[in-house]
């Protein structure tokens, strides 16, 4: 239900028949990555407002200047706002758009990995770092080094090895990197330098992280998504292909990549057998949502596994005021993921 057929929509109904409600209403919140740290769930989310920004295909009408981490105790307790955790004001080379974080922990420090736009409006990403899990964290003086584009989500595999997936198309500038190096081309595009609809569609990118989680271990890398022909999607395959919003988790020891396909508001999920992929789409875990946007994150809690995500009802369908929600997923007995409908 993307934004454009906002105008038919009757938010009683919708928000009576919904799958689940807003986490927090005192603030918007959006791009919602849970995990599960010591017995407690923490979502470091976006923190939406509103700041007159003009909508345009580049989100610059996600202008959000800070981020708050929400935790709770269980997963239906209530969800506890803990305050302003890392300002733009204080990230020495970010200018602006603090989009998409995510976090993760090592060895009781945890870390904060966030999107933002240095003073050249290019998208890069920073780390800041805490000892307590809800901040404040202190940001790094400068973002880690060849990071590029959005959408961090930094995945701990079995053996303490922690990877980044990034990357996200349009206002998240994946398009211009096709080269290595950033291509300043000035037309405003979203869509310049997509691949035509018979290439390739353009790839997310994974990072092993370095040991104190403050740089890439090694060149990112592009992630294979195949088709059940072991091709890779097509940049015209708009329902399948990856746009933005990367994450990873494990189940029964394969690799689920997920990812949001921006234009045509779908969650998906690929498989593979090692955390670089290549990743064989296997379907959706989330239809469309109210609002343009879809964005997620899979936590496992205790037995189960919810899928943290984000819709604009709260907000009534503006755009970029969304509200973060969660939602149980469960997985068929061949490892597929059963799609869940945020409406009902
Ligand atoms: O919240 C700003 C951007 O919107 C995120 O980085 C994208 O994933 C989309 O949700």
């Amino acid at each position: 239900m993307p934004e454009d057929n906002i105008d038919h929509i009757n938010f009683e109904d919708l928000n009576q028949n919904a799958l689940s409600e807003p986490l927090v209403r005192h603030i918007y919140t959006a791009d919602p990555s849970a995990h599960y740290f010591n017995g407690k769930i923490y979502i470091y989310p976006s923190h939406d407002v509103d700041a007159g920004e003009a909508f345009d295909d580049l989100g610059s009408h996600f202008a959000m200047e800070d981020y708050h981490v929400i935790s709770m105790d269980s997963i239906d307790s209530e969800a506890v706002d803990n305050g302003v955790a890392l300002h733009v004001k204080d990230v020495p080379w970010a200018k602006q758009q603090m989009w998409a974080p995510d976090a993760n922990e090592k060895n009781g420090t945890y870390y904060l990995f966030f999107p933002a736009k240095d003073f050249e409006g290019i998208f890069r990403i920073g780390v800041a770092v805490s000892d307590s899990p809800t901040g404040p964290f202190k940001a790094q003086p400068n973002p880690i080094k060849n990071s590029f584009s959005i959408d961090p989500a930094v995945f701990k595999d079995d053996d303490d090895s922690y990877y980044m997936y990034f990357g996200g198309l349009w206002g998240g500038q994946l398009q211009r990197w096709q080269t290595g190096v950033f291509n300043p081309d000035q037309s405003e595009s979203p869509t310049a330098f997509i691949p035509n609809d018979s290439e390739p569609a353009l790839l997310p990118f994974v990072a092993k992280m370095s040991h104190d989680l403050l740089e890439f271990d090694e060149k990112p890398k592009e992630i294979q998504i195949l088709d059940e022909n072991g091709a890779l999607l097509l940049s015209g395959d708009n329902d399948r292909r990856f746009f933005e919003a990367a994450w990873m988790h494990k189940h029964n020891g394969n690799y689920y990549f997920s990812y949001s396909t921006g234009d045509t508001h779908f969650i998906c999920y690929a498989v593979g057998d090692n955390p670089y992929g290549p990743f064989t789409f296997k379907g959706r875990i989330l239809n469309p949502v109210v609002g343009w946007t879809s964005h997620h994150s899979i936590c496992k809690v205790e037995e189960k596994t919810y899928l943290f995500y984000h819709d604009s009802s709260l907000s009534k369908g503006v755009t970029h005021l969304r509200c973060i929600k969660k939602a149980e997923i469960k997985y068929r007995e061949d490892g597929s993921i059963i799609t869940l409908d945020p409406y009902q």
